[in-house]
């Protein structure tokens, strides 16, 4: 197993949240990182490397150009408009909106944004190239003949749509990667997201492409962040219809319903052909997730390993949410550990 990782990701320091009408300090911190690389060494994945230099060849075929470009530019716009805090929209354009792209700063973020969650800030696009970088190189060591990989991206990607950030994301790691190894030999892939939230942007990459299964196992969307996508009756449209899969479950969903679900994803994917498996990790099924309500507990972060290898396919691992808790290293540590038991 290489880990994959980046000093870079502390470009990504907000210092404000909108969480439940306060700005609070993010849950999506640096400390993550950091707990989550010290707990994968501790658990003897000492063979940790620095990503490649990757330019937006891959990202621009699953991202909006124009999207990739406001990304690199809103930072220093918001500042040339004057405005003191972290970059937040208020206006968002909703039913029966125009959806042209404003000029004006405020409401070109409104239009790129999928949730008010997450405040853009100086460093926030290096820090999200660096983590795409993480996930390309992770990509590319499947592709030279290994079967593990594991990226330690930071900031997280799954909520990043074709043109949307959001949910602590700005460019949709797992899916740039799912795209380098489409590129480069795999006739298909599967994206497995396993995060307590839906990943509504990697679904949103890939509705309409039958060569990229998505799946994704998370809090039902009635109920849980983010909340507009997720149900089990989005099954993919056109030539992706039947290659989207969504597993929305209640609160307080334990692990043997859980691992129900994960193994009706497997066997679709494998029934799929997918030659390889990115895998959305978040750590945010954990029982004491603080944003969360499903009852995962340590130990089933092995089982919850050990099954994904038992499909057989080379896994390429994407790490997306977990927070606030020590548990969040040795969970993720575990989920290692389960791959290559
Ligand atoms: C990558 C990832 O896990 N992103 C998640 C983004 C969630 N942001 C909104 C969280 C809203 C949670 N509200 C729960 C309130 C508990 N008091
Ligand atoms: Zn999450």
């Amino acid at each position: 197993m290489r880990v994959i990782y980046s000093e870079d990701h502390k470009l990504r320091d907000a210092r404000t949240e909108l969480h439940d009408g306060q700005l609070v300090t993010p849950f999506e911190a640096p400390f993550r990182a950091e707990w989550i690389l010290a707990a994968v060494k501790e658990a003897g994945f000492t063979d940790v490397a620095a990503p490649d230099a990757y330019g937006l060849e891959t990202a621009r075929k699953v991202h909006d150009p124009a999207y990739l470009d406001f990304l690199g530019v809103v930072w220093e716009r918001w500042v040339a408009a004057g405005f003191k805090g972290e970059a937040i929209s208020n206006s968002f354009p909703v039913r029966r909106t125009s959806q042209r792209v404003p000029e004006n700063i405020v409401g070109m973020i409104g239009h790129y944004a999928n949730a008010a969650d997450t405040s853009i800030t100086k460093g926030s696009y290096e820090a999200a190239l660096a983590s795409m970088r993480c996930a390309l190189t992770g990509a590319d060591w499947l592709q030279s003949g290994n079967r593990f990989a594991f990226a330690l991206c930071r900031p997280p990607g799954h909520h990043a749509g074709i043109d949307l950030f959001g949910g602590y994301c700005f460019i949709n790691n797992a899916g740039v990667a799912a795209q380098r190894l489409r590129d480069h030999g795999a006739a298909k892939v599967a994206v497995l997201d396993v995060d307590f939230h839906h990943g509504n942007g990697t679904q949103d990459i890939f509705y309409r492409r039958s060569d990229v299964f998505t799946a994704s196992l998370h809090g039902d969307p009635i109920h849980a962040f983010p909340y507009f996508l997720g149900h089990a009756d989005e099954e993919g449209e056109g030539d992706g219809l039947g290659a989207n899969r969504n597993y929305p479950m209640p609160r307080g969903t334990p692990w043997d319903v859980w691992a129900a679900a994960l193994d009706d994803a497997l066997a679709r994917i494998k029934a799929f052909g997918a030659e390889a498996i990115v895998l959305s990790l978040g750590v945010d099924t954990f029982e004491r997730d603080p944003i969360s309500f499903f009852m995962l507990t340590s130990q089933d972060f092995i089982r919850m390993g050990e099954r994904i290898a038992a499909a057989g396919l080379p896994v390429l691992v994407c790490m997306e949410g977990g927070y606030g808790v020590p548990e969040i290293g040795l969970n993720v540590a575990n989920v290692l550990r389960g791959l290559e038991a």
